[in-house]
């Protein structure tokens, strides 16, 4: 037999995983090569699929991350083992506290050196790792299981709620060969990966008999409901019961920010005043100040509706008076079958006055949007971005940061669903340059990425990443020299500068033309304004350096209450 007959009839364990890959519609993975896994990625792109190479696998894992979110197609990110490995489950965790589907998939040292710990080459039980950080975890070992292996990390990740997936792939499995024909036959093409989950029909009663009879209803929808794709019967319960709405941030634009329904400019306030309160894909952790405390009413006044694909989520922090379990798609459905033909609306006393309060709050933040004071303010430079994403609504919009995250969600309105990536349940710092990378390449839509500086620092990077594969990317870092701000001293005194102080009046948008991509330094709301138009027009990898005034922050944004105070007087 000649080699190339020999190889014709032969595959491995390399080729396995390409083909269980495609075999499920996967087409994309991101990751950092390396040892044992540059081949796998190298003939990934021989074999047609787009593997787009990090400089860090964190900003890949994001990147893969956010695929899935934005697909409900698990996003894979490939690493090399140990520190590759490890710099990837940060990304993978991240995944599965955010209810987003992805396959970290790692290649590993020799089993047996490892788990005798005789030192190999990047030794690390890997799988132990992982497996606290994820949904499930997985290690095949035979070239016949590959195909098993990558069809339950896909299952894992994309049925009931979405999470992270590990796949341990040992060095030794990827030389594996074996039979082409008995290969393709063990590969499994998964049908149905997500079941829906109907609800039962006593759960959407009792619940429709309580929100029927509330006098100041209000429903908040998270990136559950934005994930579960069910835009328009969202938008069709919201019209028909005339019920007003708050969206989490990631959730904003499932619903135009400017309908009529929105209560985000009266947030505190329906919070506070609700009777029932229906979660549809949104969580009552600490974004939501777990359903009680002085966010919300008095404690027991209201009553909270909870749809979600997890059982276990209901009464995690208060009591859920009546859960609908189920997947999005089919619970609202269900509700709004459920409805009939006459809905009372709500009553006008309630509607009236979240009307009210919207517009009073909205005319004080529209005069503080127009100021034009030198430097930029967080609401001036705002001001030019909101405009842009009106102009554009179909572009994505990232954001990270402190100041610059909390501002940007209650100023920049959004217009579509999905269109608003950012910090999520964690609130980490990092995800900028991933989300960004990741939502370019699987919408092809133009990003727009709205970074503090602090937090652009995490990910900066990957603008090399950006400028290699030429991607339609604007990131606008709000450089106010630092952390919170850029004011603060060392307070012993010392030569060094105080912790959250960064080089003043950095040029990161010199950074952006050391890789051949557009850098712009932006000192006013219009300088800003024509910037990102000229980014946002050529598609070319755009990086601006809005200058803030440094003064303008405040310490962790709208969460510096949950800074712990020390019992010490400060010196
Ligand atoms: P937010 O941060 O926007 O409030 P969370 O991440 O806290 O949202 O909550 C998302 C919730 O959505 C999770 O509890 C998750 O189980 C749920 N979820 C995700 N996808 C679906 C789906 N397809 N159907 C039902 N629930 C879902
Ligand atoms: N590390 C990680 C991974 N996540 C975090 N959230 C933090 C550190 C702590 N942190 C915040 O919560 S916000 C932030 C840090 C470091 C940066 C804030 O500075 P910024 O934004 O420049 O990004 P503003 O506009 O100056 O407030
Ligand atoms: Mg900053």
């Amino acid at each position: 037999m000649t080699s190339e007959t020999q190889s014709q009839n032969l595959t491995d364990g390399f080729h396995l995983v390409i083909d269980a890959l495609k075999l499920n519609g996967i087409t994309t993975i991101y990751g950092v090569p390396g040892i044992p896994i540059t081949d796998l990625g190298r003939f990934a792109q021989a074999q047609g699929m787009r593997v787009i190479s990090f400089r860090h696998e964190q900003h890949a894992g994001h990147a893969a991350a956010i695929a899935g979110y934005l697909t409900q197609k698990p996003g894979v990110c490939l690493t090399v083992s140990a520190p590759g490995f490890l710099n990837g489950v940060t990304a993978l965790a991240n995944a599965t506290t955010n209810c987003f589907p992805m396959i970290l998939i790692s290649g590993s040292s020799e089993r047996e050196i490892v788990d005798l710990q005789q030192g190999d080459y990047e030794e690390m039980d890997q799988l132990a790792v992982a497996r606290p950080h994820c949904k499930a975890a997985y290690r095949v070992l035979h070239a016949e299981d590959i195909g098993v292996g990558v069809a339950r990390a896909i299952r894992s990740a994309v049925s009931g709620r979405p999470g992270g997936v590990y796949l341990d792939l040992p060095a030794k499995l990827l030389g594996q060969a074996m039979d082409a024909v008995a290969g393709a036959k063990s590969l499994i093409k998964v049908v149905d990966a997500a079941p829906r989950q109907i609800p039962a029909s006593d759960a959407v009663l009792r619940a429709l008999d309580l929100l029927k009879g509330a006098k100041r209803p209000l429903i908040i929808l998270g990136k559950g409901a934005a994930y579960a794709q069910a835009d328009a019967d969202i938008r069709t319960l919201i019209e028909k019961t005339g019920i007003p709405y708050l969206p989490m941030s990631m959730a904003k634009g499932l619903l135009p920010d400017t309908h009529p329904l929105c209560a985000s400019a009266a947030r505190s306030s329906v919070l506070k005043e609700a009777d029932v309160v229906m979660l549809i894909g949104a969580r009552l952790n600490w974004l939501l100040s777990h359903g009680k405390g002085k966010t919300w009413g008095e404690r027991g006044t209201q009553t909270f509706i909870q749809v979600d694909i997890a059982p276990t989520e209901m009464d995690s922090n208060v009591a859920i008076g009546a859960p609908i379990v189920g997947d999005i798609g089919s619970c609202v459905s269900a509700l709004l079958a459920g409805l009939g033909r006459e809905w009372p609306a709500p009553p006008s006393a309630w509607t009236g006055a979240i009307h009210q309060r919207k517009e009073v709050n909205l005319a004080k933040m529209a005069s503080q949007l127009l100021s034009n004071s030198l430097p930029m303010n967080f609401h001036s430079a705002l001001g030019a971005l909101k405009k842009i994403v009106r102009e554009r609504p179909d572009a994505i919009l990232v954001n990270e940061g402190a100041n610059t995250l909390d501002f940007a969600r209650s100023i920049i309105d959004m217009y579509q669903p999905r269109k608003r990536l950012d910090v999520g349940t964690w609130g980490v710092m990092g995800i900028g340059m991933g989300y960004a990378i990741g939502a370019a390449i699987e919408t092809g839509k133009p990003v727009l990425a709205v970074e503090g500086d602090s937090a652009f620092g995490f990910s900066g990077m990957e603008i090399e990443t950006i400028c290699r594969y030429n991607l339609p990317i604007c990131v606008v870092v709000f450089n106010n020299n630092g952390i919170y701000r850029g004011t603060d001293t060392n307070p012993s005194g010392g030569a060094d500068v105080a912790t959250t102080v960064f080089v003043k009046n950095a040029r990161y948008d010199m950074m952006m033309q050391a890789f051949g991509g557009v850098g712009v330094q932006a000192t006013s709301p219009e300088e800003l304004y024509r910037a990102v138009n000229t980014a946002m027009d050529s598609g070319k990898p755009t990086l601006i350096n809005a200058v803030i005034d440094e003064k303008a922050g405040t310490e962790s944004g709208r969460i510096g209450n949950l800074n712990p105070q020390s019992v010490v007087k400060k010196a």
